[in-house]
């Protein structure tokens, strides 16, 4: 998989990609947002890849969307143009295989808001969050008003939002925004840890315990309970269940196929 802006690695069953515009901290324009769409349909169909992680390098995950491309833009060129991001964000979310997001640095804008499309979040003990867009005259847009509320809550996101105030890694992981927090060179081996733990237990039933959470979060509860108690039976026809219950019985590691 070849792209300009990104680079994507696979090794062992897990993909890296890699924002890659250093100059501009990884300022994500369109050409940003058409390849992460692109890298996140195909690795979502690629079987030999069972985990995603993302990330912006050593040193910045990414400052935002790209000022610079959008302050030419109107308003439907918005509606038109910035599509990609939308798409490209809903893609890594409904991925039916865990992604990481392994943060250095800043994390701010819609750079804030790709780390909230993935599933868990390690940062680095410097890394810096923030939904500056109210500074710049503009409602976060890339799901921010969405994504943040739904995982931190509606009072803390309304006054990151509102203020447009940046916060710490120690603030983030405070207020449930992050999972982790390593050291800046720790934070990608970090995530490849928890990938790889990820990728050792049944991948089908990851994956309906995936489609369970973020589906249940447009749910009511009672429809929700119901959902779950589908998927879960569903899992009762998977090689994954017999040999997860055989492998308790016979007190030994259970060998996962993902069928
Ligand atoms: N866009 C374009 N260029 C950027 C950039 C950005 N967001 N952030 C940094 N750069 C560029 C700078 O212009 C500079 O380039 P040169 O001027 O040297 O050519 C280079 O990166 C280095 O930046 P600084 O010189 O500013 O570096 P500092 O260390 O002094 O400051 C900073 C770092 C991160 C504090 C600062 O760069 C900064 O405040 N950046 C802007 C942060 C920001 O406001 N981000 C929010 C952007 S709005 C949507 C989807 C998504 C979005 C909207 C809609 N739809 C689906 C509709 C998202 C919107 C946003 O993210």
């Amino acid at each position: 998989m070849t792209f300009e802006t990104l680079l994507v690695e696979i090794e062992e069953g897990i993909a890296t990609i890699t924002l890659n515009r250093p100059d501009v901290l990884n300022a994500l324009n369109s050409q940003v947002f058409n390849e992460l769409a692109e890298a996140a349909e195909n690795l979502s169909v690629d079987d030999s890849v069972r985990a995603v992680i993302i990330t912006g390098g050593d040193k910045i995950f990414a400052a935002g969307a790209d000022i610079k491309e959008m302050v030419l833009l109107g308003a439907v060129d918005v509606a038109t143009g910035l599509r990609p991001s939308k798409i490209a964000f809903e893609r890594l979310e409904n991925m039916p295989k865990p992604v990481i997001a392994a943060i250095n640095g800043y994390a701010l804008g819609g750079g804030c808001e790709l780390t909230l499309a993935a599933d868990v979040r390690i940062a680095a003990d410097n890394a810096q969050f923030g939904l500056p867009e109210i500074k710049l005259g503009i409602l976060p847009g890339g799901g921010g008003t969405q994504r943040l509320p739904r995982l931190i809550g509606a009072g803390k996101a309304k006054e990151l939002i509102f203020s447009g105030d940046l916060i710490n890694a120690e603030e983030a992981l405070r207020v449930g925004l992050v999972n982790k927090v390593v050291p800046p060179d720790q934070v990608l081996a970090e995530a490849r840890k928890m990938a790889e733990k990820f990728v050792s237990r049944g991948a089908v039933a990851l994956s309906l315990a995936k489609t369970c959470i973020n589906e249940g979060q447009r749910m009511d509860l009672e429809i929700g309970l119901e959902y779950e108690h589908k998927c879960f039976s569903l899992l009762f026809a998977t090689e994954d269940q017999k040999e997860g219950m055989k492998a308790f019985v016979e007190k030994r590691k259970p060998n996962f196929q993902g069928k």
